[in-house]
């Protein structure tokens, strides 16, 4: 019989009591900041001391109260109900649970109970920061590329190329790009889009001559915001093809005639 009170009746009760508590009790909030990529079973807070609960409650009372989880938190903690400690249950990522966003919050609701007499004494309202950290290189989608450019190629023409990404946040995710060697005949162009996302392009600097230089070995860096920067790269290898005027053509064809 009791098992099928706790069971059917329970919840009802305790939904009950606790929207009569939200409208009647001054609801506590606290705030918490831990760091992505803790260990599991880190510590994050102790809503019975954070809220001062002995300010508002008897010893006796304080004795008997239990937390509890108003809901099922977006991420895994464990909440001790008699203690009011929580821990991290899981790693959490702020790269994956807030993929490039300013702040990383989540909320927690834990009631404040006895439940010896039935007795709700407050919810308690957790605002949680998850901070970034830089745990991340900027990277390629490929670690080579190779291009062919004729030297018939006008100064300023060139192509794209592939861009690095960073999935930690804007303060520690990319923060510029570089060429190397910098006194190559190409430039590295950016242009932001519209959508957010960058466009590098290699830009010719002067013409190409391939019986002085046959191919060029690059290499772009992307660097992030972190001190000190992480980085990451990736070679180009532009090969520079023969460039056959229409006059050579012509007399090519005249020769073989
Ligand atoms: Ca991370
Ligand atoms: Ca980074
Ligand atoms: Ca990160």
């Amino acid at each position: 019989m009791r098992t099928v009170w706790i069971k059917h009746f329970l919840p009802i009760w305790l939904l009950t009591l606790v929207m009569y508590v939200r409208c009647q009790q001054p609801q506590q909030k606290l705030s918490y900041t831990i760091s992505e990529e803790l260990e599991l079973g880190a510590f994050v807070g102790n809503v019975k001391s954070d809220a001062n609960l002995h300010e508002r409650y008897t010893a006796e009372e304080l004795n008997k109260v239990k937390f509890r989880f108003l809901s099922t938190p977006d991420l895994d903690f464990t909440l001790a109900e008699d203690s009011g400690f929580i821990w991290t249950a899981e790693r959490i990522d702020r790269d994956q649970v807030c993929p490039k966003a300013t702040q990383c919050m989540f909320n927690l609701d834990i009631v404040a109970l006895i439940p010896e007499n039935m007795r709700f004494l407050e919810i308690i309202k957790i605002s949680l920061e998850v901070l970034d950290l830089n745990d991340n290189s900027p990277q390629f989608p490929e670690p080579k590329i190779a291009h062919r450019v004729s030297e018939s190629a006008m100064p300023g023409t060139g192509f794209v190329i592939p861009t690095a990404i960073d999935p930690d946040s804007e303060e520690y995710g990319i923060q510029g790009w570089e060429l190397w060697p910098a006194d190559s005949k190409f430039d590295l162009h950016m242009r932001n889009k519209v959508d957010g996302s960058v466009e590098l392009r290699l830009v010719l600097k002067e013409m190409l001559d391939r019986e002085e230089e046959s191919y060029y070995d690059m290499k772009v860096i992307a660097y992030d915001g972190g001190q000190p920067p992480k980085t990451g790269s990736m070679d180009i290898h532009v090969e520079v093809c023969l460039y056959i005027s229409l006059q050579q053509t012509l007399s090519f064809h005249e020769d073989k005639s």
